[in-house]
């Protein structure tokens, strides 16, 4: 109860802000978007992680007015960066229930001036759970108007095959789980391939996460993703220390 008061006020008074990890485009060499990351700055307890605060936010409903926040301040942070520059937001699937989603990042879009085509919206398999009707509706009317929908953590849940069938991803995530040990085990570098190799039979982007060190990111490009993400191309870091990756 404590938190989730805490994080109430945390959101009225600025104290929940937005960091932002590199996103790199293997095949160009350079970084093709920035991922927004929430984080919030507690007096006592310091940095806490969304890890933390995004499940007791997602139960108390107050994942509504925080999300639409961050996704407003990544709208808008984004309109000031170089023009191919693009910004991924994460969506909660408690986002998705009422069916107004798709309204509130139009919104978001027009009030930032920003292009859909460079917004990205990070979902995982657990918005699609129930092969919902509403939530699918939602998902194409966002890319309707031209958003781009990535397919989150991908291979860390149940049946992910079938949300691809279920809908037409623009981008998959392979897990960092995978990437990290596909260095050391044949079995994982199999996945990784797969994955990579299944996202270009569709047409679509594969993007490996939790790359840490220069052997993760020969293995990716061998693998065939097209980009990758993770400490060894940049932590997440707060808008003002992005100028040089940006160019801004
Ligand atoms: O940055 P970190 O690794 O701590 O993020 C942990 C998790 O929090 C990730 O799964 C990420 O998707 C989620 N997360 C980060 N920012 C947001 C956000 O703005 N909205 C939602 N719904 N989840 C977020
Ligand atoms: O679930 P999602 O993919 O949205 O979460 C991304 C999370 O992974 C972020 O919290 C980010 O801080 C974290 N992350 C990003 N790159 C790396 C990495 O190279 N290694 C590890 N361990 N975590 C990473
Ligand atoms: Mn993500
Ligand atoms: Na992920």
């Amino acid at each position: 109860v404590a938190l989730q008061a805490d994080l109430r006020e945390a959101l009225a008074t600025g104290a929940v802000e937005l960091h932002y990890q590199p996103i790199f485009d293997l095949r160009q060499n350079r970084p093709s978007g920035f991922e927004a990351l929430m984080r919030w700055r507690h007096p006592r307890r310091g940095l806490i992680p969304p890890a933390e605060f995004v499940p007791v936010a997602e139960e108390t409903g107050l994942i509504l007015p925080l999300g639409e926040w961050a996704l407003r301040r990544a709208c808008a942070d984004a309109a000031t960066w170089p023009a191919g520059m693009k910004v991924s937001v994460n969506l909660s699937p408690v986002q998705f229930v009422g069916g107004e989603v798709a309204q509130m990042v139009r919104a978001a879009l027009e009030a930032a001036g920003l292009a859909p085509e460079r917004l990205e919206l990070e979902i995982t398999e657990s918005v699609l759970l129930h092969h919902n009707e509403a939530v699918l509706a939602s998902l194409q009317a966002l890319r309707a108007m031209g958003v781009r929908i990535a397919l989150d953590d991908f291979g860390t849940g149940y049946a992910s095959l079938s949300y691809l069938r279920a809908f037409p991803f623009d981008k998959i995530k392979i897990d960092q789980s995978f990437v990290r040990d596909a260095v050391a085990r044949p079995d994982c570098l199999a996945i990784v391939r797969s994955v990579a190799g299944l996202a270009a039979e569709l047409g679509i982007t594969a993007t490996a996460e939790g790359v840490e060190g220069p052997e993760h990111m020969a293995m990716v490009h061998g693998a065939g993703c097209t980009e990758a993400q993770g400490y060894h191309l940049g932590r997440p870091a707060p808008l003002a220390e992005l100028g040089r990756l940006t160019g801004a």
